[in-house]
């Protein structure tokens, strides 16, 4: 039986178009599908955008559009990021589609069903920017004297009849849950953050409202609509058609990873395993609560306007050059600073002169020295350095496999360029230039040795900058059929002839 894998991005709001930290989670589930799927997983990668609630309703009516047609343009600009950044989804989920508000109000029925749901009176605070409610305790006070959230954001008074969920309840199987699971959120500080929070008390949830109907109708009383967050977590359900899914789909469920910003941890790690141990499902099997990109100090953020515009990164820079950049510059759980100069010196150093000098190397000299085709290389000439390069090419799947296990991408991405190092000192000790006259058999073992390695390097780095690490597969004629982890123990064919090398990563200007 093949393993299977569902992962799932936020579904992002559609109140303005994507930026840079929608573009990162969703890098990082990309990486994940596509080394599981060169693994041979069977992956089911989610992502899509959560359309309802007052904050679109409100960015509809700026726009001077109903909004729907509102959300149908930015859903779009959402669809379109997928395909500048070469994203490999294999669904994508609107929350304003009938196969989803179908599930959503079967969620609610099964919490209803389970006794979980009553209707009350709600009193209190409501950020819309963060579509969230603030206890008065929490709100902090501006240098003007006015309220905000946490976050910053304004926030109103609201008194209305709602429903309440009993989230109560779940307190300890939550914290049962969590004791049994350490590994059910990461990094370990995020699980610390949360049963914390667990710990100090849950109170019931609000989760419906009645002061505007841009959402999905409670299925008994359609004066009131669901509160956002419930009908946006659903959608993790509702491309498995639940509660209707197939066998094969309700084998999928719990998902195997949620990939998230630390800013929806609560709403992931608290309200939504508290849904669905109600619903009489089990709770997610692991929820990665990723950082904060901030430009100049500040969080990017639509609502603070200081966003990093993914499109015009892409066209400036490459594609593969940006996924690179995000991932590895900033150790995944952690915040980063944005800055253009040390996204230069990553396209220069790690790129242009590392694995785009290595590989332009060693293929020059294969098309000069060996008549163009993969050299001949007797594995009883090999020698100490030549076995030793290979052994450490030979373990960087598994060491790479066993980093994204733990979604440290900065970690796999530094494994692979510490091999680059090491065969850039192997060319340089072996100079392979200087053996075509004295000792022709020697240089073609030595650039057997490195073209192997660059099959390595070109397999494992598919899934990060799938456009380069391509072509470089294609330099080395390998074929479609082998670009895969099934095929990562067989070696380059010597006599294959290899097309004529092109620069994978040209150097770029750095900043005045
Ligand atoms: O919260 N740095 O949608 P959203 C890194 N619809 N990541 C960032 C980021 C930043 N500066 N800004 C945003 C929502 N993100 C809800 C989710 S899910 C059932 C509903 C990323 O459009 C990060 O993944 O505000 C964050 O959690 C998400 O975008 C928030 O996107």
């Amino acid at each position: 039986m093949t393993d299977s894998f569902y992962l799932t991005t936020p579904i992002y709001y559609v109140n303005d178009s994507p930026h840079i930290g929608h573009a990162y989670t969703s890098l990082a589930c990309d990486v994940l599908a596509r080394f599981k799927r060169l693994q041979g997983t069977d992956v089911l990668f989610l992502t899509g955008t959560d359309e309802h609630g007052q904050k679109v309703e409100k960015a509809a009516a700026q726009a001077g559009l109903p909004p729907q047609q509102f959300a149908d343009d930015v859903s779009k600009r959402f669809q379109q990021l997928i395909a500048c950044l070469q994203f490999s989804p294999d669904d994508f989920i609107r929350t304003t589609e009938p196969r989803h508000k179908h599930s959503a109000t079967a969620l609610w029925q099964a919490l209803e069903e389970k006794g979980d749901i009553y209707l009350d009176r709600y009193q209190g605070w409501y950020a819309i920017r963060d579509e969230t409610f603030v206890a008065e305790s929490d709100l902090i006070v501006d240098t003007n004297g006015h309220k905000r959230a946490p976050s910053g954001a304004d926030v109103e008074w609201v008194e209305e009849e709602s429903y309440f969920f009993r989230l109560s309840r779940w307190q300890k199987p939550l914290l049962d849950h969590y004791r049994a699971h350490p590994d059910a959120i990461a990094p370990a500080s995020r699980l610390n953050e949360v049963v914390r929070f667990i710990e100090s008390g849950l109170k019931d949830l609000s989760i419906s409202r009645t002061t505007f109907t841009w959402g999905i109708p409670v299925p008994s009383n359609d004066k009131h609509v669901m509160y956002v967050w419930i009908d946006a977590l659903a959608n993790y359900l509702s491309a498995l058609n639940y509660p209707n899914g197939s066998a094969q789909q309700k084998a999928r469920w719990p998902a195997d990873l949620h990939v998230i910003g630390k800013d929806i941890l609560r709403f992931h790690a608290v309200y939504w395993p508290a849904l669905l141990m109600s619903a009489g499902l089990p709770p997610p099997r692991r929820i990665f609560a990723h950082g904060w990109w901030t430009h100049e100090g500040q969080k990017i953020s639509k609502s603070v306007g200081n966003v990093i515009d993914p499109f015009a990164l892409v066209d400036e820079w490459g594609v593969d050059a940006i996924r690179y950049f995000l991932l590895r510059e900033v150790p995944f759980g952690m915040d980063g600073n944005f800055s253009r100069s040390a996204l230069i010196t990553r396209i220069n150093s790690d790129l242009a002169n590392g694995i785009g000098n290595l590989s332009m190397r060693v293929l020059t000299l294969i098309q000069r020295q060996c008549d163009g085709s993969v050299p001949a290389c007797p594995p009883e000439q090999w020698q100490d350095p030549d076995k030793a390069l290979l052994a450490q090419a030979d373990k960087l799947y598994g060491v790479v496999a066993g980093y994204l296990d733990d979604q440290a991408f900065h970690l796999a991405l530094d494994h692979i360029w510490q091999l680059i190092a090491a065969s850039d000192r192997y060319i340089d000790q072996q100079q392979p230039w200087r053996l075509k006259d004295s000792d022709p058999a020697r240089m073609k073992v030595v650039l057997y040795t490195l073209s192997d390695v660059l099959r390595s390097i070109a397999l494992v780095g598919l899934a990060f900058m799938p456009q380069q690490m391509d072509a470089l597969c294609s330099m080395l004629s390998l074929e479609t059929s082998q670009r895969n982890f099934q095929h990562w123990q067989s070696r380059l064919v010597s006599g294959t002839p290899l097309p004529a090398p092109h620069v994978l990563f040209p150097r770029v200007e750095p900043p005045k």
